[in-house]
């Protein structure tokens, strides 16, 4: 009975973020006009996918060859508010250029890639690497640019619109991201097909993992706005109810190991954040968040 209790309440939490997402979007705060370009409409992978123009990633490097300042992508803030991920669709055959030039400009150390190449037969994402014996020629970038090296890390069996079988895994990947991105600055690059539904899940795991170890977990903290305050960035970022609950089970695991940890850095979550919970026996059995009351129409009144 709990377990079902514990769903509806995250159905409902996550139906209420697809409606504020919504007006978001019909709302006067954001447009789509540059996707919508008819010179543009083609670089999307997909027609009802387009990337918000307020935060859209605009391409510099190559313009004055012709090349245009488009790609279906957003920043997405980070913890300190910095432009700390880019969110991107898996390239076309004819935006991989443009996905390199976003790579290079930018100077993306890490690129996270949440799908396959082919799903269910389909193809959801153009091949933007080199394999060994074949190296890739992707327009100009072979030849006149210098060297420069950049990580991939592919999570091969997240079904899109699906959940990863473990947290576990999605949390290594996450870590191993942050280890080879070191102290720099450059956002992470993180895509799957769409760039929404995987995207959003890995971009906010992240964003919690940042606020934990930079000690800025508040003692009212809800993952419900920080999945809103994503959205808001790029359309439908974590895009199913199972993706959202998926979420909840993966924070509680980075929360209940921080909880465990001796290290200082967690001391301060532990005495903001452990009295929230208090029965502690259920949240290590059902790994399940409390949550968090939030005032009705809150983000609504703040768009119109
Ligand atoms: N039009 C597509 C659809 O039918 O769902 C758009 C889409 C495709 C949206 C994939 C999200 C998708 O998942 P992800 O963002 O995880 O690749
Ligand atoms: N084709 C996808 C779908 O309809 O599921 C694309 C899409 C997904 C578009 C989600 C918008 C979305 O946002 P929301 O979940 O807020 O409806």
């Amino acid at each position: 009975a709990r377990g079902g209790r514990e769903r509806a309440i995250l159905a409902g939490e996550f139906s209420d973020i697809q409606a504020r997402s919504a007006a978001w979007k019909t709302g006067c705060m954001c447009s789509t006009e540059a996707g919508s370009l008819p010179g543009n409409v083609r670089k999307n992978r997909y027609k009802d996918v387009l990337p918000y123009d307020q935060t859209r990633v605009i391409l510099s490097l190559l313009q004055e060859e012709g090349h245009g300042d488009y790609i279906n992508g957003n920043f997405i803030r980070g913890t300190d508010g910095s432009q700390a991920y880019i969110a991107t669709q898996g390239p076309l055959p004819h935006t991989l250029l443009d996905f390199w030039r976003l790579v290079w400009e930018f100077g993306v150390k890490v690129i996270l890639m949440a799908c396959r190449e082919m799903e269910n037969g389909r193809k959801k994402c153009e091949r933007y690497w080199a394999q060994e014996q074949e190296p890739l020629q992707i327009g100009l970038f072979c030849i006149t640019l210098e060297c420069r090296s950049v990580y991939q890390l592919q999570y091969m069996s997240w079904p899109d619109r699906g959940v990863p079988s473990n947290p576990e895994h999605v949390l290594t990947m996450v870590e191993e991201a942050r280890r080879l991105q070191g102290s720099g600055p450059s956002p992470l690059c993180v895509h799957c097909s769409a760039g929404c539904g995987r995207t959003g899940v890995l971009c906010t795991v992240d964003y919690v993992r940042q606020l934990l170890l930079t000690q800025m977990i508040p003692p009212n903290f809800s993952l419900f706005n920080v999945v809103l305050e994503i959205r808001k960035q790029r359309p439908a970022a974590v895009q199913t109810e199972e993706q959202y609950r998926f979420l909840y089970h993966t924070v509680a695991q980075m929360f209940f190991s921080a909880l465990q940890n001796t290290s200082p850095i967690y001391q301060n979550f532990k005495e903001n954040c452990a009295p929230i919970y208090d029965d502690a026996l259920s949240f290590q059995t059902s790994q399940t968040l409390p949550t968090t009351p939030r005032p009705p129409g809150e983000v609504l009144r703040s768009i119109s």
